[in-house]
């Protein structure tokens, strides 16, 4: 018996998730490895005749789109989205999220508020109980940069959470820049005791211009693994 693979539990997910897609649908595309399958399969649709306008979340997702001749338009041009459709690093119970793994979360987060439904497609292991494991993105101005995180760190303990900042540096060792020019820092703090005050205080910050915690944005959670798809909301 051939093992079942977390990317296969992630196309399943993403072809799941294809079902919601309507002629005629505004859609916002995600970014990441699982969103990356999504925009494929649409890609196949669209192929086939499908008429929808897509919102990328990520230049890498726009050139993913391109690709596959994907009608795009910009988020100002189409402000309301019908659906928008994205990866996510964990989710919980609540349908909170941690995302920005990938570094797109000022964009994936912009998109997903302008939609009227965000669900997220997951494989399995990203279900939590507790939020935090996977280290917590924050994109920050470049401005500031140490100050930001001293107040990141002392506005997280506030909530009980500790651990180290990093600055996200590339595989060459530069600092990571986001889409937006931007920093990334990842927060290691481990289990998050209230990551909606988190959230909310962390938006508090002068510098921090985005996080990664998404509260009462994802719709639903589509999350496929080895025993089929189980559907969360
Ligand atoms: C994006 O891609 C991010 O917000 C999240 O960080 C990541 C999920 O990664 P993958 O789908 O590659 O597991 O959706």
């Amino acid at each position: 018996m051939t093992a079942f693979s977390s990317d296969a539990a992630k196309r399943l997910a993403a072809a799941e998730a294809l079902k919601l897609v309507a002629p005629g649908m505004r859609l916002g595309l995600g970014t990441g490895s699982t969103a990356r399958h999504f925009v494929d399969l649409l890609g196949a649709r669209v192929a086939g005749g499908l008429d929808v306008i897509c919102v990328p979340t990520s230049e890498q997702t726009r050139a993913q789109a391109e690709q596959l001749f994907i009608p795009l338009a910009t988020i100002d041009s189409v402000p309301e989205l019908d659906l928008t459709v994205d990866g996510a690093d964990e989710f919980d119970a609540r349908l909170r999220l941690i995302k920005g793994g990938g570094g797109a979360l000022l964009r994936e987060k912009i998109v997903a508020t302008a939609s009227r439904r965000m669900i997220v497609i997951a494989d399995s292991s990203k279900q939590v109980k507790t939020l935090g494991a996977f280290p917590l993105p924050v994109e920050v101005t470049p401005f500031g940069l140490e100050v930001t995180c001293r107040m990141i760190r002392a506005t997280a303990e506030a909530t009980g959470a500790t651990g180290s900042i990093r600055p996200r540096q590339t595989a060459g060792g530069k600092a990571f820049i986001s889409d937006n020019g931007n920093y990334i820092v990842d927060c290691h703090f481990g289990a998050l005791p209230d990551p909606d005050e988190l959230a909310r205080r962390l938006s508090a910050i002068p510098g921090v211009v985005e996080h990664g915690l998404f509260i009462g944005v994802a719709k639903a959670v589509i999350s496929a693994g080895p025993e089929g798809v189980e559907i969360f909301g």
